[in-house]
């Protein structure tokens, strides 16, 4: 991959964004993933003299809102600052150097949308309809699936729409996108998602619903206000308002001029076709540049699952940064997943890379160098001397790994990047194992040992000193301790004086006056991954004890996909309680029975066939005592659908009936609705 910043030099600026993140929930490593990579790009960007603008913020209309806010009691308002407010705090904890954190609810996002949403009907690619079909909530997308089916992407019940609506003509622009994309293979990135769009494209493009009428949580259509612009098209907008994109004064369309295009929109791979598809189809209409890139990061998965707030397998950031810190997490994220890949988060696995590369790698290098310029030269840096061929090998890797490391973090090939430094790291280890500058062997003389001790330690500094200036953005904080550990003062003004970018072998100077050494990654003990299982237990645990009213609450009702029943669940004796974790695992849905008939020489059981919307199968039910199969033809009821295949009678049954148990026999009475409900839908 290649962002399209690298192109050299430009006019040095340099835009990049991340996803505005949903308030329905707080925020996870998975949101803090694409953000530290953004961050850490951003920060290479400044070092390198782009004039950088670096946004991140929260997406917070919508239905998915309305109704997260609802269940918790709150307005959505009310609802999205405090989750809003999560993730700043999170992100300022973390030290992410955003230039603007943007919310969709602020009046300069509003003015945007409300503009761009004219611009566009002015130009004629914006019409009224009206329109019937499948929306999914969760993904806040329109799919076209048939009424009662899941939504293709998510999986989740789509519900029937029905509305007069303003429409977008996508259609029109199917040619136009196919064509941007081929004049600029860098748009979409890795190459997997673009062939996923390009193939999306090339199915064929219909008009694009843009507006809402039957909820109010959202951007009033100009001059039609019982309407709302579509979610996805007020939350890609974010990306032009935040710069000054529909704002007066000068100071901000200057900026606006200044950085847009953005240059890099970091992405979840989940979100590419809003991203690749809407956006520049918007952008193209609107008669606006388009951006640079799209770059999709893959997924963090946890326990072989997307780590997301509806699985519920989620860990938050803060565990992390309190047993680990901050920079131990943004090392792992960027050296154990390959960027655009899925990549697995373990506990373990984060300790182990910890222990391994941090403390006794890294950190392990440092505090031996300080402290031996400190034992054998009172704190003060000697000069190194004539060079002999150890110290030419470990100069010339050092020149070879800014460049290779250079050239692989412009490639967003982050954890080969890592690899490339680590490898330095161990051969700066080698050469001091080697050298021994601490033993003196007895025919060597005073002086000669003393020449080798100061060569030795000089290299090893220097080459302590290129590795910290590489590492800089991706360890921010350990990169700023060592820098000052080894008498540069702070990393931040070699950043912004230009010092970083111009990082060569033989820049630290003899006579340089060391810092005192201080504990880099202190090593990990061995209760460090049980402490953090705990702190996401503890956390999990408040998350549905929390009483209505206060922060927490809100975020824990509003986290799992399921509604509060289970949380107020009766307590009764004998039945353990389960958290949402486990509810969540069992797939209720409402089936239709086409067929019902009984199983020969079996007086209980009746074989039914039901359908769910989406397919058909057989059930084996144990209720032929109470209910005649005729009967039972073209009755709703409620199934288990995830229920493990057995046979009975020779018979498979996938699944299983609902019903009450009642009276001393335990008569089944089938569960059922009074509404009319459509088959397929999901119980939560
Ligand atoms: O989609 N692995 O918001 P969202 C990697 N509001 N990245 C992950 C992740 C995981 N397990 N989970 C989340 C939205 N992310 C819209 C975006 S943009 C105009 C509107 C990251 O709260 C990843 O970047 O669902 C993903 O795209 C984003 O969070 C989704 O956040």
């Amino acid at each position: 991959m290649s962002s399209s910043a690298n192109s050299p030099e430009k006019n040095k600026s340099f835009y990049i964004t991340t996803p505005i993140y949903y308030v329905n929930a707080r925020p996870h490593l998975g949101h803090a993933y694409s953000t530290i990579v953004c961050d850490a790009i951003a920060r290479r960007k400044r070092s390198q003299g782009y004039a950088t603008w670096f946004l991140t913020g929260t997406d917070e209309h919508g239905q998915k809102i309305e109704r997260s806010a609802e269940k918790a009691g709150r307005t959505p308002g009310e609802f999205a600052a405090a989750i809003s407010g999560e993730f700043r705090g999170l992100w300022d904890r973390m030290g992410i150097t955003y230039d603007d954190f943007i919310r969709t609810t602020e009046p300069r996002h509003k003015r945007g949308v409300q503009q761009l949403f004219a611009e566009l009907r002015a130009k004629g690619f914006i019409y009224k309809g009206s329109y019937t079909g499948q929306y999914c909530v969760s993904d806040e997308a329109f799919v076209e699936v048939p009424p009662g089916a899941p939504c293709p992407d998510c999986g989740r019940t789509t519900e029937t729409i029905s509305e007069e609506n303003y429409f977008f003509k996508l259609s029109a622009f199917e040619r136009r996108l196919l064509e941007f994309y081929e004049a600029n293979p860098g748009f979409i990135q890795p190459e997997a998602r673009r062939n996923e769009v390009i193939a999306f494209v090339r199915g064929g493009l219909k008009d694009l619903s843009v507006s809402r009428t039957s909820f109010s949580w959202g951007i009033p259509v100009p001059g039609d206000e019982k309407h709302v612009v579509y979610v996805w098209m007020d939350a890609l907008a974010n990306y032009m308002t935040a710069l000054g994109y529909g704002a007066d004064s000068p100071e901000l369309k200057a900026r606006f001029e200044q950085f847009w295009p953005a240059d890099v929109h970091l992405v979840g791979k989940e979100i590419i076709r809003f991203h690749c598809v809407y956006w520049p189809a918007f952008l193209l209409a609107a008669g606006l540049p388009v951006p640079k890139s799209v770059v999709a990061n893959g997924w963090l998965l946890f326990d072989k699952a997307k780590m997301s707030k509806s699985v519920g397998n989620i860990v938050r950031a803060e565990t992390v940064l309190e047993v680990l810190g901050g920079d131990a997490l943004r090392y792992f994220l960027m050296r154990e997943v390959s960027f655009g890949h899925d990549g697995n988060f373990t506990f373990e696995a984060l300790v182990q890379r910890y222990n391994g590369d941090l403390a006794n790698g890294y950190g392990n290098l440092v505090s031996r160098v300080v402290n031996m310029v400190h034992k054998y030269f009172g704190g003060v840096l000697p000069d190194a001397g004539a060079m002999g061929p150890a110290e030419a090998a470990i100069a010339g890797q050092a020149t070879e790994t800014i460049l290779e490391f250079g050239a692989q973090f412009e490639a967003m090939d982050f954890s080969r990047a890592l690899e490339t430094v680590w490898a330095l790291v161990g051969a700066v280890d080698g050469y001091l194992t080697a050298a021994a500058p601490w033993k003196k062997k007895p025919d060597v003389t005073d002086e000669d040992f003393a020449a080798m001790q100061a060569r030795v330690l000089a290299t090893a500094a220097e080459a302590i000193r290129v590795i910290t200036g590489l590492v800089h953005p991706i360890l921010p904080e350990s990169a700023a301790k060592v820098w000052r550990q080894l008498g540069l003062g702070e990393i931040e003004d070699a950043a912004k004086s230009g010092e970083l970018k111009r990082l060569a072998w033989g820049g630290l100077q003899a006579g340089t006056r060391l810092n005192e050494p201080a504990p880099l990654f202190p090593r990990a003990e061995k209760d460090a991954v049980e402490r953090m299982e705990n702190l996401e237990k503890d956390n999990n645990l408040t998350a549905v004890a929390a009483a209505s009213g206060t922060e927490a609450a809100v975020v824990a009702v509003a986290e799992p996909v399921v509604a509060s029943p289970v949380v107020e669940a009766v307590k009764h004796e004998g039945i353990a309680q389960i958290g949402i974790d486990d509810f969540v695992k069992v797939e209720l849905r409402v089936a239709q029975i086409l067929v019902a008939e009984r199983v020969p020489k079996a007086d209980k059981l009746l074989r039914l066939e039901v359908d769910l919307g989406y397919e058909q199968r057989q059930i084996l039910a144990g209720i032929a005592q109470y209910y005649a199969p005729e009967a039972l033809i073209g009755r709703k009821v409620v199934i288990v659908a995830n229920l493990a295949p057995r046979k009975m009678r020779g018979l498979e049954s996938n699944g299983m009936l609902l019903a009450a148990s009642v009276g001393d026999e335990g008569a089944p009475v089938l569960a059922g609705f009074l509404e009319d409900v459509p088959v397929g839908a999901r119980l939560r």
